[in-house]
């Protein structure tokens, strides 16, 4: 019998483990419950919402971000609450706005920020007297079907009372990542939280500028169970700031002794520190470089010189040239101007020369709720949607903002991803091809971009067209290269933080 069913759906491209609903699972499981998790895409919501149906559940829970996932979390929440089962969001997204998200008559509860307590005691008073104002961290609806959010819960002071529930996902072979040449690497957590203040991070409104740890014991506990059940060879560090102390990092990773990957912010790339990642097996690193313009940074309270970008992945080139160096900026910022735009799609082509394993690649800006930048987005005329489908609208590659249009982010993000992500390299027939993008790119003129419908169009046609898709296969390889670094067929890795 299942107490609990939690579910995270995904996307089809990114297989990463939901951590956020692993770690709640455990909370309930030391509560005594039987938990289930899911980690799917839309194409089993059918296969969901029937388990839920037969097992007839205490309550659900749905992890949430904003973006397109929120589509079949909605649809399976509706179905849900149908049967008359209570249902329950947490995650980022719900944090951010869980009044908006109780506006929704399918949505019951909202569990804000860390879930693990929280999920215990709500449990606790949905079988035992239901007297919700006693929960820290719930949000939820009065008698007249108001929302009501409870005072927050303090952060838990202790991340070790907590672990992630790997057990309860029914096969880890589709998590191993790629790194250099290791092939059975997994994420772990180290750490929650990050001291800087960058102004469109969920940070400052979630984790609110705070940093903490797990013990030295309990990070090396996890990877030695990892190797011996999982057979891994590195380890991928997911935190959004792996060093925020450094030294005792340092030691951390130096214990650990293994292959790995992590975020750094430039100002770490010291030569000294790029020869230590060296030494101790870095494979590859993602940088939050956002913006090459220094006016641009100090918006966002980067906390970070424009000319250390250069400096940092020069360094890399220098002193580690195998480690694949992930970029992350962000176009549509509002201070982001023309010309200001200009020294950033500079930086990007010049870095990806400098370096043959940089990959630069840009996210479309969305504000969101809470978060610094956003009262100034408000006044500058952005209006956020008033559903929850209209929050599954928000994508990385779209004009998520009155100042980018839709077309403008499409061909931004697409001939990025060619250039400076896969950094494919064309037969000399395409040529111009690539010329004709760079041109585009280097001069701005992001306008009526035939050439990337066309594609589109054409993969389309060639995805339903059997010879067509042997062709494809057949001379595809031929016509086009990409740079076996830069370019991932498997996972993509997640752009932000660091
Ligand atoms: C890994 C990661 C990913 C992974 C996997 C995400 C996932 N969990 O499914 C991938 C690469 C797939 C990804 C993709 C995207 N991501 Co992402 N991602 C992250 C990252 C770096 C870590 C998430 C994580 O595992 N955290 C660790 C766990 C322990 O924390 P947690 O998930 O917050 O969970 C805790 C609480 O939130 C809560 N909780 C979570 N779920 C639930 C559910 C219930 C029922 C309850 C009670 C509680 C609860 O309890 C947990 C334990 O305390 C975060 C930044 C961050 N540090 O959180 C960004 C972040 C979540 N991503 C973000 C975004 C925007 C995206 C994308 C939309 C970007 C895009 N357009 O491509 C996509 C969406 C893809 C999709 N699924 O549709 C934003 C979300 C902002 C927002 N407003 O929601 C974040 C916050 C980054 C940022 N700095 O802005 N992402
Ligand atoms: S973007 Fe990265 S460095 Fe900036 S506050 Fe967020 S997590 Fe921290």
């Amino acid at each position: 019998m299942t107490d609990v069913f939690l579910i995270n759906f995904r996307n089809e491209r990114d297989m990463y483990p939901p951590f956020g609903i692993l770690y709640v699972a455990d909370a309930l499981m030391q509560a005594g419950l039987a938990v289930e998790v899911w980690h799917e895409t839309a194409a089993a919501l059918d296969a969901f919402v029937a388990a839920v149906r037969r097992a007839r559940p205490l309550w659900v829970g749905f992890s949430t971000i904003t973006g397109p996932q929120l589509l079949p979390t909605i649809e399976a929440t509706r179905r849900v609450h149908e049967m008359g089962t209570p249902t329950v969001w947490g995650g980022v997204h719900a944090t951010i706005m869980p009044t908006d998200v109780l506006k929704e008559p399918y949505v019951d509860f909202v569990i804000v920020n860390e879930g693990e307590v929280t999920a215990q005691e709500f449990t606790y008073q949905l079988r035992q007297g239901q007297d919700w104002g006693r929960v820290f961290g719930l949000a939820w609806k009065d008698a007249q079907g108001r929302p009501v959010v409870n005072p927050e819960r303090p952060f838990i002071a202790d991340l070790d009372d907590f672990s992630p529930r790997w057990e309860l996902l029914p096969d880890l072979e589709p998590y191993l990542l790629q790194s250099g040449p290791y092939d059975r690497a997994l994420p772990v957590y180290i750490s929650r939280g990050c001291p800087f203040r960058c102004g469109f991070c969920y940070n400052e409104v979630v984790m609110k500028r705070t940093w903490r740890q797990h013990s030295e014991g309990f990070i090396l506990g996890q990877i030695d169970w990892l190797k011996e059940t999982h057979r891994i060879n590195a380890v991928d560090y997911a935190d959004d700031y792996l060093f925020g102390r450094p030294r005792p990092m340092k030691r951390l990773v130096e214990r650990v002794d293994m292959p790995w990957s992590g975020q750094v912010r430039v100002q770490l790339l010291t030569p000294e520190f790029v020869q230590w990642m060296n030494r101790t097996g870095c494979q590859w690193v993602n940088i939050g470089a956002e913006s090459g313009s220094q006016k641009v940074l100090d918006s966002i309270s980067k906390d970070q010189k424009a000319e250390m970008i250069e400096w940092g992945v020069r360094n890399l080139a220098e002193y580690a040239p195998h480690i694949e160096a992930n970029l992350s900026f962000i176009f549509g910022l509002p201070e982001e101007n023309r010309q200001e735009r200009q020294v950033t799609i500079e930086l990007i082509d010049r870095l990806c020369r400098i370096n043959p394993n940089a990959r630069c690649s840009i996210a479309i800006y969305m504000p969101y709720p809470g978060t610094p930048l956003w009262p100034d987005a408000l006044a500058r005329g952005y209006r956020p949607p008033d559903t929850q489908e209209g929050w599954a609208r928000f994508d990385l590659n779209r004009g998520n903002t009155p100042w980018v249009s839709e077309a403008e982010a499409f061909a931004m993000s697409d001939i990025s991803d060619i250039l400076y992500v896969g950094r494919s390299r064309g037969h000399w027939v395409l040529t111009p091809y690539y010329a004709l993008l760079r041109w585009r790119w280097l001069n701005q003129r992001f306008g009526f971009y035939w050439e990337g419908r066309l594609k589109r169009a054409a993969a389309r046609l060639v995805d339903r067209i059997r010879p067509l898709r042997y062709l494809r296969d057949r001379l595809g390889p031929k016509l086009v290269q990409y740079n076996a670094n830069t370019h991932k067929r498997k996972i993509e890795t997640h752009l932000s933080a660091g």
